[in-house]
């Protein structure tokens, strides 16, 4: 997998060098290009924004650069995600369907955003998304980039040591993880549940599938619907 990223803090990124990513690209398994937006203006200031049409307060990205950027970057085969609070919600299945896509390019705006007119732009051009981590605000798409991007990499084939941990985490049958437990069976006073030292695999799944439901159930219903 290739994934390029265009953000006016390339800085950001450097974390990708790190854990499991880092050796992914050390392998060769995913190939990484982070790319200043700024080095496809052409003034003096190296300017990436402007005032909104129609008022408002705040700063939005001019097109041009934007423009020029992912000319450089993208072909048909491309899929573009524009990280946004103003996009659909990024999920476990999202995650999984871009994990399919051979080049993924990550476009980080800032400020109130991105000249719309760049998502259209781009949509004639290759498979482009929208995608918001959850309800709240950041200050730029940077942060959530880093965060699907870890996301989907690891579901790349051959990414995860153990493929057989990636089936049985939260969101992966729809409800939240079962707790986990290791050696000591007791510390500080908290014992580990007994059915866990029974050797019972059957009393274990029955165990473990229950947690899930209980849990799920307490801190996110939602999911139960
Ligand atoms: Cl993708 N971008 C920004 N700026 N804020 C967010 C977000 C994305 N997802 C949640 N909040």
């Amino acid at each position: 997998m290739r994934i390029d990223i265009v953000t006016i803090f390339p800085e950001f990124f450097s974390v990708l060098d790190v854990s499991l990513l880092g050796k992914a690209r050390q392998s060769g398994l995913l190939e990484l290009g982070v790319h200043d937006l700024r080095d496809f203006t052409h003034d003096r200031h190296r300017t990436v924004d402007d005032t909104p049409y129609g008022g408002g307060a705040g700063m939005v990205m001019k097109p041009e650069p934007w423009g020029e950027a992912l000319d450089a970057l993208i072909t048909p085969a491309s899929t573009v995600i524009f990280p946004s609070p103003a996009g659909e919600r990024f999920t476990q299945s999202i995650a999984r369907e871009l994990a399919e896509h051979p080049h993924l390019v990550f476009g980080c705006g800032r400020y109130e955003g991105i000249d719309q007119r760049v998502v259209e732009n781009t949509a004639g051009l290759a498979a482009v998304r929208e995608i918001s981590l959850g309800d709240y605000v950041l200050n730029g798409g940077e942060v959530a980039s880093l965060a699907m991007i870890e996301a989907i990499a690891r579901l790349v084939p051959g990414m995860v040591g153990n493929p057989e941990s990636l089936d049985e985490e939260s969101h992966e049958d729809g409800l939240l993880e079962y707790p986990s437990y290791t050696k000591p069976a007791v510390w500080r006073g908290h014992e580990v549940p007994p059915v866990l030292l029974s050797g019972n695999h059957g009393a274990i799944a029955a165990w473990r599938h229950e947690q899930q439901v209980q849990r799920t159930r307490r801190v996110r219903p939602d999911l139960l619907d």
